[in-house]
C-alpha cells in the first residue's frame, strides 16, 4: 500500500482533517492506498510555509545557487527514475514504454530547461533624455511573483505538474501544489527529492484532495496566494478564474480542446496514419492536444479510414509492464462512464462505428479496470455533440472534405483552440493552412513534438496565457522598472 501524505514545510504529514479517500489502480481496479485530504487548516499551513520561505533562505539565494538546486532536482528525479515510473504506472495504468519515454524524462527536463532559461534571458534598458541634459537610465529587473498555487490534472501527472513548478521555482517563487485526486503519487515523491537535494523547507509544498469544498477550492480562494496556474477542464478553469478575481490575482489557464487533424491528399500516408493514430489513441486518448476530429480530403478518405481502422485494431491493451502494450486504461470508473456515454451517444446521433465502441474485454487480472476499445466513427453531421464536445478518450470521428477553405472552416468551427495537426507534403499549403487555424499550437507532419523554448497554450476556451520558454516568465515573474536620474 502506498499512501499519499501532504508535504508541508519540508515534512510529510497526514494533516489534522482526519479525512482520506482510496486511491485505485485504473488498470486493475485494485486499491493502491489512501490519499489524505487537506482542508482549510492544511492549506493554510502550506501557504504560510510558502510565504515564510520567500522571506527565508530561498528569497535570499543567488540565482546561480537557485538554478543549480533545480538542476539537482532534475538529476535526483533521474536517479530515482524507476520509483517515479512505478508510481506513475500505479496511478494511471499507462504503458511503461510511454511513461518511461515521455512522463518521467519530461518531469526532470522541466526543471533544467527553465533553470537555464531564467539565467539567460536579458531584461530591457532605455536611456532617457531629460530637460537638464543629464539623462536617466531605465532598467528592468525580474522579481518573483510570490506564492504560486499549482493545480494539476491526472493525464500526465508528473509532466504537467513540473511544467509549472519548474518555471515557478526558477523565477524564485514558492509553490503549493494540489495534484489531481486521481494521481497523487509522483507529486508526493517529488517532496522526497526536494528534501534530498536540500531545497529549503516551504519552497515546495503539496496538499492533496478534491476541488470543490476541498484542497483545490481552499487553495485557489486563499488570500495569501499571489497567482494561480491551472491545467484541467475549461469549466474548472472558469471557477478558478472567478476565485482569482478576488484580490485581482493573475491566472494561467491551460484547458480543454477539441482538436482537429487535417489530412490532405498530398500527404505522406505513412506519416499521416502513424501520427493520427498516436494523436487519437496515445495515453488512451487522454491528452489535451489529442485529435478527436479528423478531416480528410475526399480522394484518400476511404483508404485513410481503412488504415486507421487497421491501426486501431492492432493496438494492444493490457499489462502496463508488458513491452508489447501500447494502450492503457482510462483514469477512473467515473471517466469510463463519461466516455462510454459518448460512445452510446455517437450511435444515437447516427454515427457509423468503423471500429470499437464500448468496453474492452480484458483477462481476469484486468477485468476490474477501466478499459474501453479504441473507437473510430464516421458519418456524423458537424453539429453532433460527439463532434463538438471534448470526450478525452480513445475516440475520433473522421469527415471528408473537398477544398482547403472547407478544411480550414471545419477545423475552426469549435469553441476550443488548443492544437491542430496538418498533414501535407506541399510546403506552401502547410504554412498557409497553419496560419489560418485558431489554435495555440499547429503541427505540420507531426504531433506532440515539443520544444520547451516555444510558447504553449490555447486560444478561445482552451486557455488564457502562454507558458514555455521565455513566455512563462511573463506569468511567473513581475518586471519592475527602475528609473535612475543621472
Ligand atoms: P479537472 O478540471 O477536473 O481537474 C484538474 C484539477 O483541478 C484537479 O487537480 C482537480 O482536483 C482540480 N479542481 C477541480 N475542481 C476545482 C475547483 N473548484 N477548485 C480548485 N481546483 C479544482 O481536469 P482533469 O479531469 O483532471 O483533466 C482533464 C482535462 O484537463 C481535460 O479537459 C483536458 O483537456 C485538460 N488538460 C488541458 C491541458 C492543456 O495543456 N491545455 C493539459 C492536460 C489536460
Ligand atoms: O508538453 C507540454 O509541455 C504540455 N503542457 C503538454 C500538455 C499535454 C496535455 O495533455
Amino acid at each position: 500500500m502506498t499512501d499519499a501524505l501532504h508535504f508541508i514545510n519540508g515534512e510529510f504529514t497526514s494533516g489534522k482533517s482526519g479525512q482520506n479517500f482510496d486511491n485505485f489502480n485504473p488498470a486493475t481496479g485494485e486499491k493502491i492506498g489512501v490519499v489524505h485530504e487537506a482542508l482549510k487548516p492544511e492549506v493554510d499551513a502550506a501557504v504560510a510555509a510558502a510565504r515564510a520561505a520567500l522571506k527565508g533562505p530561498w528569497g535570499k539565494m543567488s540565482m546561480v545557487a537557485r538554478t543549480d538546486l533545480l538542476h539537482a532536482v532534475a538529476d535526483e528525479i533521474n536517479n530515482r527514475f524507476d520509483d517515479f515510473l512505478e508510481a506513475e504506472i500505479l496511478d494511471t495504468g499507462k504503458p511503461r514504454g510511454l511513461a518511461s519515454h515521455i512522463d518521467i524524462p519530461r518531469g526532470a527536463a522541466n526543471f533544467k530547461v527553465f533553470a537555464d532559461t531564467v539565467k539567460n534571458v536579458p531584461t530591457e534598458s532605455f536611456m532617457l533624455d531629460t530637460p537638464d541634459a543629464t539623462g536617466a537610465l531605465n532598467y528592468a529587473v525580474r522579481k518573483p511573483k510570490g506564492v504560486i498555487a499549482v493545480i494539476s490534472p491526472w493525464n500526465l501527472p508528473l509532466l504537467l505538474m513540473t511544467w509549472k513548478v519548474g518555471p515557478a521555482l526558477a523565477c524564485g517563487n514558492t509553490v503549493v501544489v494540489k495534484p489531481s485526486e486521481e494521481t497523487p503519487l509522483t507529486t508526493t515523491l517529488l517532496g522526497e527529492v526536494m528534501n534530498k537535494v536540500g531545497m529549503p523547507a516551504g519552497v515546495f509544498n503539496v496538499v492533496h484532495g478534491f476541488g470543490p469544498d476541498s484542497a483545490g477550492a481552499f487553495l485557489t480562494e486563499h488570500p495569501d496566494v499571489d497567482a494561480i496556474t491551472f491545467t484541467g477542464e475549461t469549466r474548472t478553469g472558469e471557477i478558478i478564474t472567478r476565485a482569482a478575481a478576488k484580490g485581482l490575482r493573475q491566472v494561467s489557464m491551460e484547458c480543454g480542446g477539441k482538436n482537429a487533424g487535417i489530412v490532405f491528399a498530398d500527404c505522406d500516408m505513412e506519416k499521416a496514419i502513424e501520427g493520427s493514430l498516436r494523436s487519437a489513441f496515445a495515453n488512451c486518448g487522454q491528452v489535451c492536444l489529442g485529435t478527436e476530429r479528423i478531416y480528410v480530403e475526399r480522394p484518400i478518405f476511404d483508404e485513410f479510414v481503412a488504415r486507421m481502422k487497421e491501426g486501431a485494431e492492432s493496438l494492444k491493451l493490457g499489462n502496463p509492464n508488458d513491452p508489447e502494450t501500447n494502450m492503457g486504461p482510462l483514469i477512473s470508473k467515473e471517466h469510463e462512464e463519461k466516455v462510454l456515454s459518448y460512445m452510446a451517444l455517437a450511435e444515437e446521433e447516427g454515427a457509423t462505428v468503423v471500429t470499437g465502441g464500448g468496453k474492452a474485454e480484458m483477462p481476469a487480472e484486468f477485468a476490474g479496470g477501466c478499459w474501453v476499445r479504441p473507437t473510430i466513427w464516421t458519418g456524423l453531421p458537424e453539429n453532433a455533440r460527439v463532434i463538438r464536445e471534448e470526450i478525452f478518450g480513445p475516440v475520433c470521428h473522421i469527415t471528408p472534405f473537398d477544398t482547403e477553405d472547407e478544411a480550414v472552416r471545419l477545423a475552426n468551427d469549435t469553441d476550443y483552440g488548443l492544437a491542430t495537426a496538418i498533414w501535407t507534403e506541399n510546403l506552401s499549403r502547410a504554412h498557409r493552412v497553419a496560419a489560418q487555424i485558431d489554435v495555440g499550437i499547429a503541427w505540420v507532419n507531426s504531433w506532440f513534438l515539443r520544444d520547451l523554448r516555444t510558447a504553449f497554450g490555447g486560444s478561445k476556451q482552451s486557455g488564457i496565457g502562454r507558458e514555455g520558454g521565455v513566455h512563462g516568465l511573463e506569468f511567473y515573474s513581475e518586471l519592475k522598472n527602475i528609473c535612475v536620474k543621472l
